[in-house]
């Protein structure tokens, strides 16, 4: 089996990216005997009622930091099952997931229509992040387990699961992903009013899924598509408005309703559109734009 069961031997090359606010760290690193680059993401995670009682318990040790009449500070070490450290592992990682998660300078660029198909089209079509994880879903080879509802018409259907990103285990960070089963919508780009039944049955069928699974209101979830997306096969993002997921800005976030709406109004309304998007500097597909001359500003 390919699953870890330890760290043993593993080797941090380099420090991608970190972020003191979400506890989360980006790391390059070879495992022992291996040529190949893996990507590890580290989180420390959210307190839940249950681990807090751990925490807060006699099985835990304290180091006293400060003391100042009634105010206290402390270093303190809880028993490892209530210090639990959310992982993802990348591997064999391709320079591009190194690339994606180093952290670097961002620009917003404008993509015409003739940009896109100038550009962007010729440039996904070459080189991409790969899908097979996607087709392991839809097939039911990988995370069946995990499917929380399904819709299996080949035309508007859809399996709606767990983000990678999601823990599970409090609905305040709820991540959860529509992909949808027909195969060949790469992106917002390619959606028009032929799309219109897959996208509200996504909407509408998704709401409903999470509300009867975690008692969560519709009324409480940002959902969404990304553009650009990293993996081009369709799909949509649905988190809780509490929780400030990577990439729910504008900038890279388009609401499900306002897309719906939009293609109402008018068939090929992304086809005709320009359309916005944050690109890091190291991408490929920035270089590509940078020629061009369309970089709008930095702000890194
Ligand atoms: P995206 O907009 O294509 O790209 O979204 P992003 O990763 O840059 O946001 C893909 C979404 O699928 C992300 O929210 C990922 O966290 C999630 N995701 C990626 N992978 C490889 C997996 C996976 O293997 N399983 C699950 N359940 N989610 C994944």
């Amino acid at each position: 089996s390919d699953i870890l069961e330890s760290l043993q031997g593993f080797k941090v090359e380099k420090i991608l990216n970190e972020n003191a606010q979400t506890k989360t760290m980006f790391v390059h690193g070879k495992f022992e005997n291996s040529e190949d680059n893996a990507v590890v993401i580290v989180e420390k995670t959210a307190f839940s009622e249950k681990s807090i009682r751990g925490v807060l318990s006699g099985d835990t040790t304290m180091k006293n930091t400060l003391k100042n009449d009634i105010y206290g500070t402390y270093e303190v070490y809880p028993k490892p099952e209530f210090n639990e450290i959310k992982t993802t592992v990348i591997y064999p990682a391709t320079e591009k997931h190194i690339a994606k998660y180093t952290g670097q300078p961002v620009y917003m660029v404008q993509e015409t229509p003739e940009l896109y198909s100038d550009i962007t089209l010729p440039y996904l079509n070459a080189e991409n992040f790969s899908i097979q994880w996607v087709y392991n879903i839809l097939e039911k080879k990988k995370e069946s387990e995990r499917i929380i509802y399904e819709d299996s018409h080949p035309e508007t259907g859809f399996i709606l699961l767990p983000d990678m990103k999601w823990d599970q285990k409090q609905t305040d960070n709820l991540y959860l992903i529509a992909i949808c089963h027909k195969r060949g919508i790469k992106s917002l780009r390619d959606l028009n009013s032929s799309h219109l039944p897959l996208l509200r049955n996504i909407l509408t069928r998704g709401k409903k899924a999470i509300k009867d699974t975690f008692d969560v209101d519709g009324s409480q979830l940002r959902i969404y598509i990304h553009y650009q997306p990293s993996y081009y096969h369709f799909h949509v993002h649905f988190t809780h408005l509490k929780f400030d997921a990577p990439g729910s800005n504008a900038g890279r976030a388009h609401l499900l309703s306002d897309v719906i709406d939009n293609i109402e109004l008018r068939n090929d309304f992304y086809q005709k559109k320009t359309l916005n998007f944050i690109l890091r500097e190291n991408e490929g597909l920035f270089k590509k734009f940078q020629e061009s001359g369309k970089v709008l500003d930095s702000f890194s």
